[in-house]
């Protein structure tokens, strides 16, 4: 399923906006970080992927998920360059939807309709959710991402990935990921990734998720 709703999604790339503003996640993700990591990281793999396949017209109509998917294709001086760039570049586009500014309703802690019977389901609360996907998170050595993930039967999966990984390989949907590189919170956390991790909660898009999906399930 293409979840990537970017506008111009083969060469030239280029960087989408956050969909919301650089302060709009504080106080759990500070502005400056957000500016770092939007613009100067985001913005450095979208630079990369395009200088990689600038010499390469023949992959220029490609779109970025074919790209991903398909990255043993392409010559070999470019394989994992584009392969690591590309990943870089979606898995920011779908990890700034995944967060929203911080509402204080109860409604909005937490997953909805289908999502919500399905979380219940499998980790029979939505604490032991959490404290899994935590653990995920806490436990990804070095750099990569957790994330929530869900088969076209709606079967939830909690999976952790290194570097820029992506899942775009497998049929499933990716709902949820938290990106646990050092450059998404060294700024303002420091070496300390759980309350960092612990803080994103009160962020994470709900409404999103739970409508993804419902899009994606059959
Ligand atoms: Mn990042």
């Amino acid at each position: 399923m293409e979840i990537t709703e970017n506008i111009n999604n083969s060469y030239p790339f280029t960087l989408e906006p956050l969909p919301y503003g650089y302060d709009a996640l504080e106080p759990y993700i500070d502005k400056e970080t957000m500016h770092f990591h939007h613009d100067k990281h985001h913005q450095t793999y979208v630079d990369n992927l395009n200088r990689l396949l600038k010499p390469y017209p023949v992959y220029h109509e490609k779109s970025l998920e074919d790209l991903i998917k398909y990255y043993y294709v392409l010559p070999p001086n470019i394989r994992e360059g584009v392969k690591n760039n590309a990943g870089g570049v979606y898995n920011h586009n779908l990890f700034w939807k995944v967060m929203s500014p911080a509402i204080s309703t109860q409604a909005s802690q937490q997953p909805s309709g289908n999502l919500n019977n399905a979380v219940i389901k499998q980790f029979l609360t939505f604490g032991n959710f959490k404290s899994d996907f935590t653990n995920a998170a806490l436990l990804r050595f070095g750099s990569g991402y957790a994330w929530l993930v869900t088969d076209k039967k709606g079967h939830l999966g909690i999976v952790s990935t290194a570097n820029q990984d992506t899942f775009l390989h497998m049929d499933v949907c990716s709902l949820l990921l938290l990106d646990v590189w050092e450059h998404a919170y060294y700024l303002k956390y420091q070496n300390r990734r759980s309350d960092y991790i612990s803080n994103w909660w009160n962020i994470v898009n709900w409404n999103y998720i739970s409508d993804l999906y419902d899009k994606f399930i059959q």
